[in-house]
């Protein structure tokens, strides 16, 4: 049961009850501890209710990447009674427009090295002239005395602020989602949503602590990252490495360097980890594999990581496997959406079941439901239904009426129960492929694919078919030396055949450079069925 008290502020909660000489965040450039990290909270927060004259309840579009002053940026808007917008940084002018219009925003922090996109946006005009920048370095950085430099306003603020007198249903946080289907969605969450995503996943799945060292890839505008990166270190009084940007190999790095404990990615990193790893000496391989120490010559020390979350896209149980095998580490794998904030089902440890995403965190409810809504029992495919401390709140979408049914969100993914209770991904709702009267799983598919030697990545979507009403069609991006030719075709298809029921095989395979991704790292099947693709 959450219980929070009726006038809640959440960052003020988060930042005021962790040792102050602690270090809370750690960045490229800054290293801040907790007592570091609220007064330059406060100082921001003095400089959007003073020198920006904003008020409870204003809008604040945030742009930048994860950096100590990002988190604080957004924490700041927060504690000073505003409603944060963050904004993924690789937005463009024509993305970060439409979400600063339906938003109606009234003020804009803004990466300094984020801002040549920024400045070509058609703000509202207030936001226009609330628009601040921070953060920039050599000949990117404002003079310390210019009047848009946010650090200049902050020097001249002092360094403590009291939190805004907010309720706990108070809007603090608006989040846009473009989805897998590009048109963007604004979900509204309460002071005690963000709370509660602290309180449920994090308590009960990941089991942080106070000494744990977060570290991951998913953006801060991005809840996955919110969450996984800033809002649970905080709440537990842990610490958390922004990382500017991230290949998998700088990931690796970074969690040997920095000693971290938990990571935050999605599939495709682990995936790209693994194979990093695999390629080193199997010898000193072992001894990490083993869960023992770092073995000396081995290229990156994982020793000190206890966790490996993985979300923002169903993972295929051959990313699961080869990270085990490279790492001894079972992945903690979950699904969350931007409408209900955070990760609602997941297991861990001795309640990870090949297969299965989990069952759902306690504190969420879920249930699979035919087309007419009626819950289906073990065994039978339905649409995804998830009630619980957090739910969709669109802002000012139709879509609002799709999405919740009687209290229950429908979040579009086609689920599967078993026996005991375990929730099995299938697809998104309208990723099933029928054919032949067939029902497939493009995701089940795309999981036999990946199995094999020369597929680095791959998409699996249903194609129209004279005769079949669909057939499958796979989209493959080929490793590194791998040549395309009819026999790899050939190859691929009987492939699958043998590791899957015959009648699921690609009839269709086409072999692409890259896959298009959202910045979030999901996979757009959308645009591999547009027509001409492929
Ligand atoms: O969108 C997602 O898949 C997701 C996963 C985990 C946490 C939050 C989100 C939005």
């Amino acid at each position: 049961e959450l219980n929070y008290p009726a006038r809640l502020n959440c960052a003020a909660e988060l930042l005021d009850h962790a040792a102050g000489a602690r270090v809370a965040l750690r960045g490229e450039h800054a290293s801040w501890t907790y007592d570091q990290l609220r007064a330059q909270v406060d100082r921001i927060a003095h400089v959007l209710r003073g020198p920006l004259a904003l008020e409870t309840g204003n809008r604040v579009l945030l742009r930048g990447t994860n950096t100590p002053l990002m988190a604080a940026c957004v924490l700041a808007v927060i504690k000073a009674g505003c409603i944060a917008v963050p904004t993924m940084p690789l937005l463009r002018a024509r993305e970060l427009g439409a979400i600063a219009g339906k938003a109606k925003v009234d003020a804009v922090l803004c990466a300094q090295s984020l801002r040549a996109e920024l400045d070509a946006v058609e703000l509202p005009p207030a936001a226009r002239t609330r628009t601040v920048y921070f953060g920039g370095a050599g000949h990117d950085s404002l003079s310390p005395d210019s009047p848009e430099s946010l650090e200049a306003l902050m020097a001249a603020q002092p360094a403590q602020f009291a939190a805004a007198d907010t309720a706990l249903d108070d809007i603090c946080l608006i989040s846009f989602t473009s989805g897998t289907t590009g048109i963007p969605k604004g979900t509204m969450h309460f002071h005690r949503d963000v709370l509660a995503i602290c309180d449920c996943f994090p308590r009960s799945v990941l089991g942080s602590r106070a000494d744990d060292i977060f570290i991951g890839t998913p953006p801060l505008a991005f809840t996955f990252g919110l969450g996984g990166l800033l809002l649970f270190p905080l709440r537990v009084g842990a610490c958390a490495v922004l990382l500017e940007k991230a290949t998998p190999e700088m990931l690796l790095a970074a969690i040997a360097a920095h000693r971290a404990t938990v990571c935050f990615t999605a599939p495709t990193f682990y995936r790209q980890m693994a194979a990093l790893i695999g390629a080193c000496d199997p010898a000193s391989r072992r001894s990490v594999s083993a869960g023992g120490a770092w073995a000396p010559g081995f290229r990156y020390d994982l020793s000190t990581l206890r966790r490996s979350v993985s979300a923002g896209e169903a993972l295929p149980t051959a990313t699961r496997d080869a990270w085990r095998s490279a790492t001894g580490l079972e992945m903690i794998d979950g699904i969350g959406a931007t409408e209900l904030l955070h990760i609602f089902i997941s297991a861990a440890d001795g309640n990870v079941r090949p297969g299965a995403t989990g069952k759902p965190v306690p504190g969420y409810q879920a249930c699979v439901l035919d087309y007419d809504g009626r819950p289906v029992g073990p065994g039978v495919i339905g649409r995804l239904a998830v009630k619980g401390p957090t739910g969709c709140r669109y802002l000012d979408d139709p879509r609002q009426a799709d999405y919740v049914l009687d209290g229950w969100n429908l979040t579009g993914d086609a689920y599967e129960t078993d026996a005991d209770g375990y929730f099995y991904y299938r697809s998104r709702t309208d990723d099933m492929i029928i054919s032949a009267g067939y029902n497939i799983a493009g995701p089940e598919v795309e999981d036999a694919l990946l199995r094999h030697p020369a597929v680095a990545e791959c998409g699996v979507v249903g194609r129209a078919d004279e005769q079949r009403g669909q057939i499958v069609e796979a989209h493959v991006v080929l490793k590194a030396d791998v040549v395309p030719s009819a026999e790899l075709v050939a190859q691929l298809q009987d492939f699958v055949k043998s590791q899957i029921a015959p009648y699921k095989y690609p009839r269709a395979v086409r072999f692409l450079a890259s896959l298009p991704r959202t910045e979030t790292g999901k996979l757009q099947r959308f645009k591999l069925r547009l027509p001409g693709v492929g």
